[in-house]
């Protein structure tokens, strides 16, 4: 497949097309991929790795929206919002999740709140578009630290993950060593009732929940540095049965976060490495730089799933 010519200029001018090998984008670092179907199209929300390097940490300001109709050819449509669009938030565009209800777009994410004792927060943004701009919807946190103390860190209220069940209900799933999850109001913009903790081992972050006929799934990242991990239930509120290894760790990223999802009758496993190659005397991907990538999922017939071969093509 052909390579991109994609300068960072041209994506934040919007519409640009990029067609794809693994990474699928290679002109700016991508991360934490919520990949979302919405009228036959595929719209992909990452984060943006713009670490100079690859020793010191993450350094994220906003995210990007990509979309697709065939998997390959990923148009660019530049940044949805910024970290510090929500005035409680002092940055870090951490992991998020987009969803659609009733024509409105809820963008679920994390950043770091002002305050240092909540830490990292969980927000939600809307807007009508499924390319925004984004706007926070609440003006303050969906969920704090004060409110899940769970566990001893405050990054334990990261990585949302919404799931819808047939009947409208919807839950958000979340969290840092300890998974957790809590069922959303009507609005979507309220907790409706207890945080709950959730039991399946090795849990480090990154849930995602899907269905496929009468089974769930909770994927996850799991241990450190990350692989991807899962666990299958009748049930969104479980018990999980833990069923092992899903992917393994990718290439040379730390970390691990994956999406899940059905398209034109193919499913796919869509997540981050940090595999990009150095290019025009800029250092190569890693640990704070990383890129999204795209392989097939596939079921076996007891509906466990097959352990994803990662590709670069
Ligand atoms: O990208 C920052 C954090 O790294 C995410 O929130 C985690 O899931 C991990 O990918």
């Amino acid at each position: 497949m052909l390579r991109k010519t994609l300068s960072l200029a041209t994506l934040l001018a919007v519409s640009t097309v990029v067609q794809a090998d693994n990474p699928i984008i290679t002109d700016v670092f991508t991360a934490d991929p919520a990949a979302m179907v919405h009228n036959d199209t595929v719209y992909l929300y990452t984060g943006h790795d713009e670490a100079p390097n690859n020793d010191v940490f993450f350094e994220m300001h906003d995210w990007l929206v990509f979309s697709s109709t065939d998997m390959v050819n990923w148009q660019a449509h530049g940044p949805i919002m910024k970290a510090t669009d929500f005035s409680w938030a002092k940055g870090d565009a951490w992991a998020s999740h987009m969803v659609e209800k009733d024509g409105t777009f809820y963008f679920y994410t994390t950043v770091r709140h002002k305050d240092d004792k909540p830490g990292f927060a969980i927000g939600v943004a809307t807007s009508d578009s499924p390319t925004g701009p984004f706007k926070d919807a609440i003006g303050k946190a969906l969920v704090t630290d004060d409110m899940t103390k769970h566990t001893p860190n405050d990054w334990d209220d990261i990585d949302p993950a919404i799931f819808i069940e047939e009947n409208g209900d919807t839950y958000m799933f979340f969290g840092n060593l300890m998974p957790k999850y809590v069922k959303l109001k009507d609005n979507m913009l309220e907790l409706d009732g207890d945080i709950k903790t959730i039991d399946v081992p090795n849990f480090t972050e990154a849930a995602w929940v899907h269905k496929k006929g009468d089974n769930y799934y909770l994927s996850y990242a799991c241990e450190f540095p990350e692989k991807i991990c899962y666990a299958m239930s009748k049930s969104i509120h479980g018990p999980w049965e833990y069923k092992g290894i899903l992917n393994e760790i990718a290439g040379n990223s730390e970390t691990n976060h994956q999406s899940v999802i059905s398209y034109k009758g193919k499913d796919y496993f869509i997540y981050h490495t940090g595999a990009l190659p150095p290019k025009n005397g800029k250092p190569s991907g890693g640990r704070f730089r990383r890129s999204v990538a795209i392989d097939r999922l596939h079921y076996n017939d007891d509906g466990s799933l097959k352990r994803v071969i990662m590709t670069t093509e």
